[in-house]
């Protein structure tokens, strides 16, 4: 059995325990105060900062370092709390955490907003400016990152005992500008200013192993044994940071986990003279936390990424196993009972070989016992219905990386297959179909396989598609096993997105219905009466026009088009992807614009369209079709018969912290993806609860939403899923084309000198023209159009507009991440809460 020894600095005190005298502490004032004296003490102290600093960032920094002295006491009564009840805990593995700032929201959550403001107007600071210094902590995507983050807000408000781990990227999700109107890349240096929320804990810190060999042998008892031997180690130092819960006195843990060379380096090659190339290696070893992939569908095959996820897995297991033995020693009868390990998507699931691998090769455990260790501690969740995102991972890459874990999928699977042919004798075609190896010439670990195998539970993220994953994806599967599959419709928080990003809305709506909506968010509904109150809906106006405000400053600051707050607020920001239609949008654009040309503008209603969103780096149509809003936009903007009737701007480096503006912002949410194609989306939720009436598609949630706020107060349009996969048979792209005279003028527009000139977007026109365009964006272009006359004609009538907007907002309540947490604590994490 192996068994690190630390380095010396770690080594333990010589009493054996810290005295009462150093641990016990008096509580830290929550009064503005109390927070104002701290503030100057560690601006001036700490900082070392005085009257010649001219930078709002150590102000920041000297706050933030008062709010997170008093989230520490609070954290540690929440270790305490669970360490005595001997709580059952959840884990939460996910790749991506994409948190966003934190001051705003420890602060909201605290219940200290308002101490705070005051206390800093003292000191001649503003809050307001102190928040927008903080850059986001981008460790995430897009949608499966937030809502990770949204998960573990929700957990500390509901006190349930989960923690997260993750990976601390040293740069998170790139930073995007636009250049001669196309996406450039930056580096995402998040760190340079340093991180007062985090907390290192280097006393943590783990061995992860690659490569080398494994060595079968005898032990003492002649009992067949496993070694991984002549691996090339890495060590790994977690960083801490506090999860608060809504005015409750809890603090969860999320743990990051940084890379980290081993002492080896720095004494092996050393000796033999080699001293600067020593050094210089250690770079390979701290390469795997550098930085994060900035793909949001599988990036197939690339080493570097299977090393990170084997490091946030293997990091983690043995954080766990190694607490768990310091109580238990090797007695790991109630372990099953005392963890659950949920995985967001396939990304962390070298877990379920890793944890038979150290509960069997360290822990000394028999393979059967630790398989129902494994298969009754983890959860597997799916964030996506295409195909082709579904991760594999090249046979022998897996070995030479990872030679003892490919050893046990080998194994997993060879018992696997056992059990299906049982259960269907002599249906060889079903054994290939569903072994975790796909045989060809270059054979694959199927990730996506190993999960469902390995987990009690696998659920979908949207009813509709849980419903897709068991009748198509996974069907094999869920023959074998109907009972582990499940749905968990997403959610977002509503402390970040409605109270935080929405004070004014969040203050209208406490005044009508109270507050009990922060922690208890189906409350809203008692909104519902207040849409036919005529002075509520002037109210209701009165600031979605201030956030509107908001909204086109940040417009005229990050794109230079002037946006009129009279004008409707169309917005689309998301991961620019095919399937979710960015091109449908646009198409609608220019049908506009070409009804503008053509003076076809009776009963016009002026609009201002907003599209935004980061394009992988490598995805070649989604960087085109950014290219192609850049000169809609700069074509439309220039024109003058365009003037006030339409605006177009593209939004360059969404994130976070621009959602948080952006959503009050916006009147009309786009969520147009092809049918079947978006698992959920969670953007959707986040625009409706902030007042935004959704166009959309019958996709993901959707539905959902449809279906709570009623078909009319939701733009429906476009095909079915089931429709989508009929279509696709006998598809005709250019005779809808020329069958339909708006969209042959749009067509002939965008073919133009006027559009395309250089050719550039000749790629994109052809999309459109395939028979083979499997986002089936003409078949839906009508119906499209259609339904934003129908949004028009809505908005032009502000009474009616304004119901609509109301009762959205009043709707939205099952999308709390509140509510999708509960459901996943009683299906499947069975925690119970506990209050320090
Ligand atoms: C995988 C392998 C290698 C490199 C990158 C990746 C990778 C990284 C991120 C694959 C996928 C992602 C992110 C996926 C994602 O964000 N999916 C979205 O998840 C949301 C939360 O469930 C849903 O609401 C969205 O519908 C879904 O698209």
């Amino acid at each position: 059995m192996k068994r690190d020894s630390l380095p010396d600095r770690f080594r333990p005190i010589s009493s054996g325990s810290l005295s009462e005298e150093l641990l016990n502490l008096p509580p830290l004032g929550m009064d503005g105060e109390a927070l104002a004296l701290d503030v100057r003490r560690y601006f001036g102290h700490f900082l070392g900062r005085d009257k010649y600093c001219r930078s709002s960032h150590y102000p920041y920094q000297a706050l933030a370092m008062a709010v997170r002295d008093r989230l520490m006491e609070r954290w540690k009564r929440t270790r305490y709390a669970y360490e005595e009840a001997g709580a059952k805990h959840t884990y939460y593995l996910s790749l991506e955490f994409l948190i966003g700032r934190t001051l705003n929201n420890a602060l909201l959550n605290l219940g200290f907003d308002g101490a705070a403001a005051a206390a800093l107007q003292r000191l001649g600071l503003h809050l307001e400016e102190l928040i927008d210094t903080e850059h986001d902590a981008g460790l995430g995507n897009g949608g499966l990152g937030r809502l990770a983050a949204c998960f573990l807000d929700s957990c500390a408000t509901l006190q349930l005992p989960v923690v997260g781990y993750g990976i601390r990227y040293e740069y998170g999700m790139f930073r995007q500008r636009i250049e001669h109107g196309e996406q450039v890349e930056e580096p995402d240096h998040w760190l340079r200013d340093g991180n007062p929320w985090e907390l290192e804990r280097p006393e943590h810190t783990r061995r992860i192993q690659y490569g080398g060999r494994t060595e079968h042998y005898r032990n003492a008892h002649g009992v067949m044994c496993v070694r991984w031997i002549d691996s090339h180690d890495v060590l790994a130092v977690p960083y801490d940071l506090p999860i608060p819960g809504y005015r409750n006195g809890t603090v969860n843990l999320l743990r990051l986990w940084r890379a980290a060379a081993t002492d080896e380096f720095d004494l092996g090659e050393f000796n033999a003279g080699a001293y600067t190339e020593s050094v210089a290696a250690k770079n390979a070893a701290e390469n795997i936390t550098m930085v994060l992939y900035p793909n949001d569908a599988s990036e197939n095959g690339k080493e570097l990424r299977l090393r990170q996820q084997y490091f946030l897995a293997s990091a983690s297991l043995q954080d766990i196993l190694t607490r768990w033995e310091l109580h238990h020693g090797l007695d790991f009868r109630d372990f099953a009972d005392k963890h659950c390990f949920q995985l967001n998507d396939t990304h962390p699931s070298c877990a379920v070989p890793e944890l038979m691998r150290l509960l069997i090769d360290e822990y000394g455990q028999g393979w059967d016992a630790a398989w129902r260790m494994v298969t009754r501690t983890m959860a597997y969740t799916n964030h996506t219905l295409l195909p082709e995102a579904l991760e594999k991972w090249p046979v022998r890459l897996f070995g030479q990386l990872l030679p003892r874990l490919l050893e046990i999928i080998y194994e997993i699977n060879a018992r696997f297959l056992d059990e299906v042919a049982r259960r269907w004798p002599g249906d060889g075609a079903r054994l290939a179909r569903m072994s975790l190896i796909e045989e060809g010439p270059e054979p694959q670990v199927r990730m996506a396989y190993l999960a469902i195998v390995g987990s009690f539970s696998v659920n979908g993220v949207a009813a509709l598609h849980s419903q897709l994953l068991q009748q198509g994806l996974f069907r094999d599967f869920h023959e074998l096993w109907p009972a582990k599959f499940n749905n968990k419709t997403n959610g977002v928080t509503q402390r970040r997105w409605l109270a935080a990003a929405n004070p004014a809305l969040a203050e209208l709506i406490a005044e009508t219905i109270g507050d009990a909506w922060i922690t208890a968010l189906d409350e809203l509904r008692r909104l519902a009466p207040s849409a036919d109150d005529a002075g509520f809906r002037q109210r209701w106006r009165e600031v979605k026009q201030a956030n509107k405000r908001r909204l086109a400053a940040l417009v005229k600051r990050d794109c230079g088009v002037d946006f009129d707050t009279a004008a409707l607020f169309d917005v689309q920001v998301k991961r620019i992807h095919e399937y979710k239609r960015q091109l449908l949008n646009v198409l609608h654009v220019v049908h506009l614009y070409a009804r503008i040309i053509d003076g076809d503008t009776r009963d016009w209603m002026p609009r201002c369209v907003l599209i935004g969103g980061k394009a992988a780096p490598g995805y070649f149509m989604a960087k085109r079709i950014i290219a192609l809003v850049c000169k809609v936009a700069e074509t439309v903007n220039a024109d003058r018969d365009a003037g006030a009737l339409l605006k177009v701007a593209f939004l360059p480096d969404y994130r976070v912290s621009a959602m948080e503006i952006v959503a009050p912002g916006t009147d009309l949410s786009e969520q147009i993806s092809t049918a079947g194609k978006e698992a959920s989306g969670t953007g959707n939720m986040k625009f409706m609860m902030n007042g935004a009436v959704t166009i959309g598609t019958l996709d993901g949630a959707n539905i959902e939403i449809r279906e709570e706020v009623g078909d009319e107060n939701f733009f429906l349009f476009g095909l079915t899923a089931a429709e989508v996969d009929r279509t696709r048979q006998a598809y005709d792209p250019n005779g809808i084309i020329a069958g339909n005279r708006d969209f042959a003028r749009v067509m002939a527009l965008l073919e133009s000198a006027r559009f395309n000139a250089s050719g550039l977007f000749d790629p994109v026109i052809h999309a459109i023209r395939s028979p083979h365009d499997p986002w089936l964006v003409a078949a839906d272009f009508a119906a499209f159009v259609a339904a934003q006359e129908r949004a028009a004609a809505a908005y032009r009538d502000v009474e009616r507009w304004t119901r609509m907007s109301i009762l959205n907002t009043a709707c939205s309540g099952r999308f709390s991440t509140d509510r999708t947490m509960r459901e996943y604590n009683d299906d499947i994490w069975k925690l119970k809460p506990i209050s320090p």
